[in-house]
């Protein structure tokens, strides 16, 4: 595989995320019975700027198993909708309790809560309207939907984010092994996500058995370092960069890779999970450059 660090999917990105911007402001467009302040809480979480790497996930492993993007664009705006859900409810006074996100206030300080969680209810809604009704093949619009519910669900990104939340209280119990507790955490709340989107992909692409288990492989290894990175960013990142507010993890007590393992060891184990990543890929060769380069962005994002 030929790779030039991070440039490729950066020259990638500029050149298809605004396809996404457009799909996903055509799926946000006025209904009867959609009222506009509510429509316009949903827009402005949904489109604010942000690096969209999951709806862009999808679309390169569609690509990498030979089908056109265009054709994964709905399972790539369902896929962003949830994780926009997410991020409104996460950053609730309830949960983490942030008023800046991607740049903007988040949902709740410019809506107000019943608002925020108004519009983080019907995005979820709304992804699984779109995967069940826009995916063209109708078992691949099934088996998205089914695959969508679970990592949205109380075994994945709800039971994730619950065990997140009850570590801050439990902090003080050291009994339990902290690191594999953290990955398990992560696996769920962050590492759901990026999976799916692999697989998402993966299944409208029509990818054998082998590309779907290379696929889910480098979801896993990458929503791992992208974790690892995240918190790394949480502790040394700057808020301008990151449109969000930084050092929320010792401030909320919260188990993180570098409290665990210190900075340079959790940069030594982001790069091993980033180089695993890639090698799971390494059957479909020149097809997930792409993909491979999206490794190494996560590896060197300050954003
Ligand atoms: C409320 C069910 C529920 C779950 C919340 C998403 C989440 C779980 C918590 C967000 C807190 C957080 C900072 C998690 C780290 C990983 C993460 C999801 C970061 C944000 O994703 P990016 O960097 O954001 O891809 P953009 O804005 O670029 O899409």
């Amino acid at each position: 595989m030929n790779l030039n660090g991070s440039a490729p999917f950066l020259d990638y990105s500029k050149h298809v995320l605004g396809e996404v911007e457009h799909a996903l402001d055509g799926y946000t467009q006025t209904r009867d019975g959609l009222p506009e302040p509510l429509r316009e809480a949903i827009r402005h979480s949904l489109l604010a700027p942000c690096k969209r790497l999951r709806p862009l996930l999808v679309l390169m492993a569609a690509e990498a198993c030979g089908k056109n993007r265009s054709e994964a664009m709905p399972a790539a705006c369902a896929v962003e909708m949830i994780h926009t859900y997410s991020l409104i409810h996460d950053d609730l006074p309830a949960m983490d309790d942030d008023d800046l996100r991607r740049g903007r206030p988040s949902c709740h300080a410019m809506f107000g809560e019943s608002t925020a969680i108004l519009a983080g209810d019907a995005l979820l809604a709304r992804a699984f309207e779109v995967s069940s009704s826009e995916i063209e093949d109708s078992a691949a619009a099934l088996r998205c939907t089914q695959l969508l519910a679970t990592a949205a669900g109380e075994t994945a990104l709800v039971g994730g984010q619950f065990d997140d939340l009850s570590t801050e209280s439990l902090r003080n119990d050291l009994s339990r092994n902290d690191l594999e507790h953290l990955k398990l955490i992560h696996a769920r709340k962050t590492g759901a996500l990026f999976r799916v989107s692999l697989l998402l992909g993966g299944v409208v692409g029509g990818g054998s058995t082998q590309q779907m288990a290379a696929l889910e492989q480098y979801g896993k290894e990458l929503g791992l370092a992208f974790q690892v990175v995240d918190d790394l960013l949480d502790l040394l990142g700057n808020e301008q960069d990151m449109g969000k507010r930084t050092g929320k993890d010792s401030e909320l007590g919260k188990l993180t890779f570098p409290g665990l393992m210190g900075v340079e060891a959790s940069r030594e184990y982001a790069a091993q999970l980033v180089a695993k990543a890639i090698e799971s890929i390494a059957e479909f060769g020149e097809r997930a450059s792409e993909l491979g380069s999206l490794a190494h962005f996560v590896f060197e994002r300050t954003r």
